[in-house]
């Protein structure tokens, strides 16, 4: 017999997503560098499908059927490249490597054109929802050629999750590395949620007195409503855990510094190469680094502050419901960002990414998923060339109803002295959009007067500069 398709690498994610295959009713060829995970593999759960155990790399080509399916799901960067070097060799024009791992998505339009001149379809591939997504339906975001989604679209499809209307969350997203590029924007999203996440519960607990458990039941209050999600959910279950050591909230014996692999890092990058103001994503991988300065923090400590003054029962909980109008508003500019690096990136690589298409595989299997991508799809449905999630109707009128209880919130923060970067960035954010006049003129006169870098008029075309050091008169440049 031949497998439809084979798994290189069975750490956790590529042996779970193996035994998706299995289950699925797919025969897999299995390989590992070390031979003993392989084995592990087959010896565990061997009884859930067909698996073929492969020990060298020649033995695991020979399994596969042709065109032959080869993912691979080791650690992102070197190891990926030694992954492949061992293999392309043994493979045939118009066989599949599918890269499932956190790969940059420069190394992906690398490797594709590389592995293009000699036939074969390199797929870089973005897989969200952790371990647990890998074996019972992840989100899928493949790249790579139209061609190779036509051979492995159905079998993705087949291990996806399902979103709540029953469609695949799988889709081409586009050529080469657009695969990786929206895994990485989908992980800046992810930070930029739980930021402000974060920033909602510390609110609550600093400004409205509210203890964890209390806490926990505000967040499952709020997934009943539009916030309903994933991150949503977990937080209730995190804030509403009991240290079983100590007795104390679990929330409250964790370390407070947040650690990161690196693809929010890296939407940050990017985004600044490509010139999109992605601010709330910035701001929660900033949280994450300051958290981290122990020393500096420590340092800090005693910096004044303001004096305490919590709420009392009844203005509390007017309090709670405003902090949800806050995160849901801030929400939706985070989205907005998040899209328009999508779109930036479609736009500087020649992707074509189909913005709807894109919102609606996040709607299952993946870390950010949740109902409120439903209303994105529609949004961007109903108008693909949407200039951004703000201008869609419906956004913007729940903004509207939002957002004096927004800034309310950011004038209790900033009187009690909560930060909230994540909250803050998001409405500056919106302000900054809708401002008729930005100081970004003031800007270019003190440009134009220390470096002579001119500027352009409200009233007329062309460059023009000032002769700051003469007589003030005007010049064209
Ligand atoms: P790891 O990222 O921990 O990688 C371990 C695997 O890489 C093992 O199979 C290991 O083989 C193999 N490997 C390494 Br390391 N160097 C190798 C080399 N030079 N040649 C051949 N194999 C090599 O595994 P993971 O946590 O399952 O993640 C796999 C990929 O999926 C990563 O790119 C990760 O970023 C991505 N991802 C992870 C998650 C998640 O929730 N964990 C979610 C989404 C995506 P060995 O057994 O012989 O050491």
């Amino acid at each position: 017999t031949t497998a439809q398709i084979g798994v290189t690498g069975l750490a956790v994610m590529g042996r779970n997503l193996a035994r998706n295959f299995a289950r699925n009713g797919y025969t897999v060829a299995v390989h590992n560098r070390t031979a003993s995970r392989t084995r592990a593999l087959v010896e565990e759960f061997g009884n859930e499908g067909d698996f073929i155990a492969t020990e060298t790399a020649k033995e695991f080509v020979a399994a596969l059927e042709r065109p032959r399916r080869l993912v691979i799901m080791v650690k992102a960067g070197d190891p990926t490249d030694a992954v492949i070097q061992e293999f392309a060799p043994l493979l045939e024009p118009g066989d599949m490597i599918i890269d499932g791992g956190n790969a940059h998505f420069a190394d992906t339009r690398r490797r594709e054109r590389e592995l293009r001149e000699q036939g074969i379809h390199f797929v870089g591939t973005g897989i969200s929802g952790g371990e647990e997504g890998a074996l019972n339906g992840p989100s899928i975001m493949p790249g790579g050629s139209k061609e190779s989604y036509d051979s492995l679209g159905p079998m993705l499809e087949k291990i996806s999750a399902k979103a709540a209307d029953g469609a695949p969350c799988v889709t081409h997203v586009g050529p080469d590395g657009a695969g990786h590029f929206v895994k990485m924007v989908h992980n800046g999203i992810e930070y930029a949620d739980m930021q402000l996440i974060g920033e909602a519960y510390q609110l609550l607990r600093d400004v409205a007195g509210y203890a964890p458990a209390r806490i926990a039941e505000i967040f499952r209050t709020w997934n009943t409503g539009r916030l309903d999600s994933y991150l949503i959910e977990i937080t209730a279950e995190v804030l509403s855990h009991v240290d079983a050591a100590t007795g104390e909230p679990f929330v409250d014996v964790v370390a407070d510094q947040a650690e990161q692999k690196g693809t929010g890092r890296w939407t940050v990058q990017i985004a600044l190469d490509l010139g999109v103001p992605v601010s709330g994503i910035a701001e929660a991988v900033f949280a994450r680094s300051l958290s981290g300065h122990v020393a500096l923090r420590e340092a800090s400590r005693g910096l004044a502050g303001p004096k305490a003054s919590p709420l009392g029962e009844a203005e509390a909980a007017a309090f709670a419901d405003r902090v949800e109008q806050a995160l849901y508003a801030s929400k939706i500019v985070s989205y907005t960002q998040g899209f328009h690096e999508v779109a930036a990136g479609s736009e500087e690589y020649g992707w074509d990414i189909d913005l709807g298409a894109v919102s609606a595989i996040w709607r299952g299997g993946c870390i950010i998923r949740a109902a409120f991508l439903d209303r994105i799809r529609a949004a961007y449905d109903a108008r693909a060339d949407l200039p951004s999630l703000l201008s869609d109707e419906t956004f913007a009128r729940e903004i509207a109803d939002a957002q004096d209880d927004w800034r309310e919130v950011l004038v209790a923060a900033t009187r009690q002295g909560v930060p909230t970067p994540g909250f803050a960035a998001a409405l500056a954010y919106y302000d900054a959009l809708r401002a008729e006049r930005l100081p970004a003129a003031l800007t270019q006169g003190q440009r134009d007067f220390f470096g002579a870098h001119t500027y352009r008029r409200t009233d007329r075309d062309g460059a023009f500069h000032t002769l700051w050091g003469g007589d003030r008169s005007e010049v064209t440049a």
